[in-house]
C-alpha cells in the first residue's frame, strides 16, 4: 500500500499553478481573526482542483472499497442514527495525492504562516461530508479540546468548502469572541448540536443564541481559533455538504503524552517536539 505520508512534498502539479505572495491576508482579515475568533472568506481551491478533490473524495467514501488502514479514524457515520449521518475521517492525507498535495497549496500555507506567526506543522487532516436530506448535525466544540496531548495550544484550524456551504445545508457556525473563553469539555460530535450546553455559563448560553453562519462558495475555507466555539446543523437541502478541514500547529509545539498522538502511528515522548513521517513541516 503506497503511504503518502513518507511524501514530504507535492507529488503532483494539482496546486503548483496557485500563485504565492498573491495571497496573503490583508489587515482588515487578520484583525477578524484575532478579534472573532475566525476569519472567512479565504479563497483555496479553482474549479478544476475542486472537481479533483470531490472525485478523490467519491472514491475514499465509496461502500464498495475494502477498508484502508492508512486511515487513523474513519466513520462512515459517526452519529447513531441514520437521520443524522455524518461521514468523518481522519488521514485521506496518506491515500489520495489531491488531499495530501493539498497541504502545500501557498493559498492555504502562506494565511497559515500569517495567523500562527511562524513555521506550520501539519496535525491532521479530516473530512466532514453531510449527504443530502439526513446530513447531520456537528456538535458545538472547541477544537483544543480533542487536542490536549498535544501542547502549548498554538493550533489553527482551516475549513474548506467542497460544496456551496449555506445554512440549509449545514454550513458551519462561529460564536464570535468565544475564542477568549477557557477550554471547555469535549462532547460526543455527531448526533446532537447541543451537548456542550450543560458545561455552558448563563452568559455563555446567551452568547450561543447568536451564533454567525458562514456561508461560503465551494473552494473557499475560513479559518478558526482552537478556541473558536462551533458546530453546524443538519443537511436539510437536496444538495450534498463536503467539507476538507487541515489542522496545523506553530512548529516547536511538543508532545504531551507518551501514547501515540493518532491511531496507528509511533508515539513521541511526552516534551519532546511534534515531527517526523507524521507530522511534517509544511514549506
Ligand atoms: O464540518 C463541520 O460541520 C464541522 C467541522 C469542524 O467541527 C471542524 O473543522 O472542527
Amino acid at each position: 500500500m503506497n503511504d503518502l505520508s513518507k511524501l514530504h512534498e507535492p507529488v503532483s502539479d494539482l496546486f503548483r499553478s496557485n500563485p504565492d505572495r498573491s495571497r496573503a491576508l490583508g489587515r482588515e482579515f487578520l484583525d477578524a481573526y484575532h478579534r472573532d475568533g475566525f476569519v472567512a472568506p479565504v479563497p483555496m481551491f479553482s474549479a478544476d482542483q475542486l472537481g479533483v478533490l470531490r472525485a478523490e473524495l467519491d472514491q475514499l467514501s465509496d461502500p464498495n472499497q475494502p477498508f484502508n488502514p492508512l486511515w487513523y479514524e474513519f466513520h462512515r457515520n459517526e452519529s447513531t442514527d441514520d437521520d443524522t449521518e455524518l461521514f468523518h475521517a481522519l488521514g485521506a492525507w496518506r491515500i489520495s495525492t489531491a488531499f495530501h498535495d493539498a497541504l502545500w497549496n501557498p493559498h492555504f500555507l502562506l494565511p497559515a504562516s500569517q495567523l500562527l506567526g511562524g513555521k506550520v506543522r501539519f496535525w491532521h487532516d479530516q473530512v466532514f461530508c453531510k449527504p443530502p436530506r439526513c446530513g447531520g448535525p456537528v456538535a458545538w466544540h472547541q477544537d483544543y479540546s480533542y487536542w490536549t496531548r498535544t501542547g502549548p495550544m498554538n493550533h489553527l484550524t482551516c475549513w474548506i468548502a467542497l460544496d456551496d456551504s449555506d445554512k440549509e445545508n449545514g454550513c458551519l457556525h462561529y460564536i464570535p469572541g468565544s475564542h477568549r473563553w477557557s477550554l471547555l469539555p469535549m462532547p460526543q460530535i455527531a448526533g446532537s448540536l447541543d451537548a456542550i450546553s450543560s458545561d455552558l455559563t448563563e452568559q455563555q448560553k446567551d452568547q450561543l443564541q447568536s451564533p454567525v453562519a458562514v456561508e461560503i462558495a465551494a473552494g473557499e475555507a475560513c479559518f478558526h481559533h482552537p478556541l473558536t466555539l462551533h458546530g453546524s446543523e443538519g443537511n436539510r437541502s437536496d444538495r450534498p455538504r463536503r467539507a476538507m478541514v487541515i489542522n496545523v500547529m506553530l512548529d516547536g509545539t511538543r508532545s504531551l503524552s507518551d501514547e501515540p498522538l493518532l491511531e496507528g502511528v509511533d508515539p513521541i515522548p511526552k516534551g519532546r517536539p511534534v515531527g517526523g513521517q507524521f507530522f511534517p513541516l509544511l514549506e
